[in-house]
């Protein structure tokens, strides 16, 4: 992705005040501390457009970045909350499903959702119900094993096969902390979007 600009334009937990929808979006969710803010600032290059945490529960509403290509396209990034925390209030958990089910059936120009799971954990059953979800949507889907570096060399293919294997579709290996995927991600995410690089 050959960034120009990128900027956070809003973080949200109400529908109505999220931004119109002026540019093609692709959406970051995934079970929290997965991973999720730390690949949109490495998708970017940017350090710190998002920040993150080694604690849960970092990211709490819906927020939005807005990014400028170099051949003038531009894209919104949106990074959800993360799910299965289960030290947040009984009501935040509560309110979780309608937020994001909300956002992800009225934007209408969202183009995919990165779907992010720990290449050391695999997927999840909430992680399964969530891709069943966006199939039955017909949103895009783009599963990403993350954290790759975190597994010795040799154990890195066998991971991703694992969660290739388990949810049935393909899968980018992928680390925010060494770049390793990066490319291939972009360019599926770029043309998604319909944005010729
Ligand atoms: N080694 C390594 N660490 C990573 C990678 N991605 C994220 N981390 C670390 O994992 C922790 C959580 O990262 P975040 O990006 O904040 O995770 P999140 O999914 O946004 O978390 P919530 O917003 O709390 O749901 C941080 O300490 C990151 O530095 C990666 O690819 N490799
Ligand atoms: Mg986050």
């Amino acid at each position: 992705m050959d960034v120009v600009d990128a900027s956070f334009l809003l973080s949200s937990t109400d529908l109505t005040k999220l931004p119109p929808p002026a540019h093609p979006e692709i959406a970051f969710a995934g079970r929290s501390n997965v991973g999720k803010s730390s690949l949109i600032n490495s998708l970017v290059g940017r350090k710190k457009l998002v920040r993150t945490s080694s604690k849960p529960g970092a990211t709490r509403g819906i927020n939005f970045f807005r990014v400028s290509l170099r051949g003038g396209g531009v894209l919104d990034l949106v990074d959800l909350p993360g799910y299965g925390y289960a030290q947040r209030s009984k009501a935040e958990r509560l309110s979780w499903g309608p937020l994001i089910e909300g956002f992800l059936e009225t934007r209408v120009g969202l183009r995919g959702v990165v779907l992010i799971v720990d290449a050391r954990r695999g997927i999840e059953d909430d992680d399964l119900e969530l891709i069943e979800y966006l199939e039955a949507h017909e949103l895009p889907v783009f599963l990403v094993a993350t954290k790759i570096d975190k597994l010795p060399a040799h154990q890195r293919k066998l991971a991703a096969e694992a969660v290739k294997r388990a949810a049935g579709r393909r899968v980018f290996a992928y680390s925010a902390e060494t770049g390793e995927g990066r490319d291939v991600l972009s360019r599926a995410l770029l043309k998604a979007a319909n944005i010729s690089e």
